[in-house]
């Protein structure tokens, strides 16, 4: 089963999306395993944020992560890393379909509410450099039992 970490940005806390998107991801039928609110220190952003440290917006993105606090979450389920992509839409909102999390609710590539990993790759690296093991909870959903 897999795993991938998805963080709503400052940008969708500050805009009371949170409930919004965990409710998305939640009526798909993934499991959260992990969850927190917290303020991303300069060292995680630029960690986190390695791949882009060489292009021209990359001052800006550390200081928008770090601006406010960010909802961090590990989800699991099958395909889970490509598909949370798909429902999140593309980088840019301008080109996000309607129905995707930046196509309905972002309206610049600066600001695009949610972040989550691209790759099996970069979600190992992202939800180990996000959350301790002990924050993370493997558990089945019961809920076939009663309906
Ligand atoms: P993310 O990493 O945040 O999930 O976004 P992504 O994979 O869709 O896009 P990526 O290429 O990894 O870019 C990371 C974030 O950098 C900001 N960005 N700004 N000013 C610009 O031209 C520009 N290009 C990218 C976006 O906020 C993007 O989410
Ligand atoms: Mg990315």
């Amino acid at each position: 089963m897999e795993r991938t970490f998805l963080m709503v940005k400052p940008d969708g806390v500050q805009r009371n999306l949170v409930g919004e998107i965990v409710s998305r991801f939640e009526k798909k039928g993934y499991n959260l395993v992990g969850a927190k609110l917290m303020t991303v220190s300069k060292d995680l952003a630029e960690t986190h944020y390695a791949e882009h440290k060489e292009r021209p917006f990359f001052g800006e993105l550390v200081d928008f992560i770090t601006s406010g606090p960010v909802f961090a979450m590990v989800w699991e389920g099958e395909k889970v890393i490509s598909t949370a992509r798909t429902m999140m839409g593309a980088t840019n909102p301008a080109d996000a379909a309607p129905g995707t999390i930046r196509g309905d609710f972002a309206a610049q590539v600066a600001m695009n509410v949610i972040h989550g990993s691209d790759s099996p790759e970069s979600a190992v690296r992202e939800i180990g450099i996000f959350f301790k093991e002990e924050e993370l909870n493997t558990y089945d959903k019961t809920i076939s039992k009663w309906v």
